[in-house]
């Protein structure tokens, strides 16, 4: 309960930030883009979102978390275009209580033309479970986003029950390969053949398909000869602060 007060207290008193994880288009060598995970400064700890985004959830103040965490990537993406010509686009995780709102594209549109940066500068992250969960909410707000340019990545792929029929009737434009098959990647043969499967069916559907929790080069390299040369991890860049971004701005933009 007392955690709960002050995580209501602490979006108020600035103590919320957004960090940022690069991710990496190694074929490319450049940055294509990043992801924002929030992060809790609390009495000068870093409180990382394993230990408030569940309770967040629970108590309902996930929205307005997330509501905040569209603006400042709005926020951020506008001051990187001013200050490094950043073109690509800043991912926002949504969890599915977002898609319960009717106004959530009225949301992001403001966010958006609050800082004058075109809608495709705000990318959504849904977990495939929490887009299954919801669909009768997710798929009327999927149409909405994608018809003014906000795309959408599927999160954590390959870990739920999603209905492959149903998923190629989704205005999506990513899927994001789940850690936990990159990890096996040259360790356990299953691993490689769940993520042939998975290049094999984003490429038939039109969709980029980026791996997340790359921590090896062997992974880099399995990956980058499987067709996936799109991806995300502590190889190349674990989530940094945005003054930290701008070293990977200045370089690869
Ligand atoms: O940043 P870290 O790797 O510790 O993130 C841990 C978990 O918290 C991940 O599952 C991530 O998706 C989630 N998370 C981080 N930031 C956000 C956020 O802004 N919104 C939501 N809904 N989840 C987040
Ligand atoms: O899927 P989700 O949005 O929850 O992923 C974000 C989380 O993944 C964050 O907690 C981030 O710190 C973590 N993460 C990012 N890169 C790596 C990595 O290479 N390895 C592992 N184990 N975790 C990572
Ligand atoms: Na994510
Ligand atoms: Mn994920």
């Amino acid at each position: 309960l007392e955690l709960e007060s002050a995580l209501h207290k602490a979006l108020e008193r600035g103590e919320i930030v957004l960090h940022y994880q690069p991710k990496i288009d190694v074929r490319a060598a450049r940055m294509v883009g990043a992801e924002a995970l929030m992060r809790w400064k609390r009495g000068g700890k870093l409180v990382p979102p394993g230990d408030f985004i569940p309770l967040a959830e629970e108590t309902g103040l996930i929205v307005p978390l997330s509501e905040w965490a569209l603006k400042e990537a709005a926020r951020q993406a506008k001051l990187w275009q001013l200050n490094f010509g950043f073109a690509d686009s800043i991912a926002v995780n949504l969890p599915s209580r977002m898609f319960e709102r009717s106004d959530l594209v009225e949301h992001i549109h403001q966010c958006v033309s609050a800082y004058g940066v075109p809608h495709r500068a705000i990318q959504l992250e849904i977990t495939e479970n929490n887009l299954m969960k919801d669909l009768q909410n997710v798929i009327p707000a999927l149409h909405r986003l994608n018809e003014v340019g906000v795309e959408i990545s599927i999160d954590d792929f390959g870990t739920g029950y999603s209905s492959l029929a149903y998923l190629t009737t989704l205005p999506i434009s990513e899927v994001k390969i789940d850690r936990t098959f990159v990890r096996d990647l040259g360790i356990t043969p299953q691993s490689s053949a769940v993520v042939t499967a998975i290049i094999a069916l984003a490429r038939a559907m039109g969709l980029r398909v980026i791996a997340e929790g790359v921590e090896t080069l062997r992974q880099m390299d399995v990956l980058h000869r499987l067709g996936c040369s799109q991806m995300q991890g502590f190889l190349f860049s674990k989530p940094l602060p945005p003054e930290e971004v701008e070293l990977w701005l200045a370089q690869t933009v």
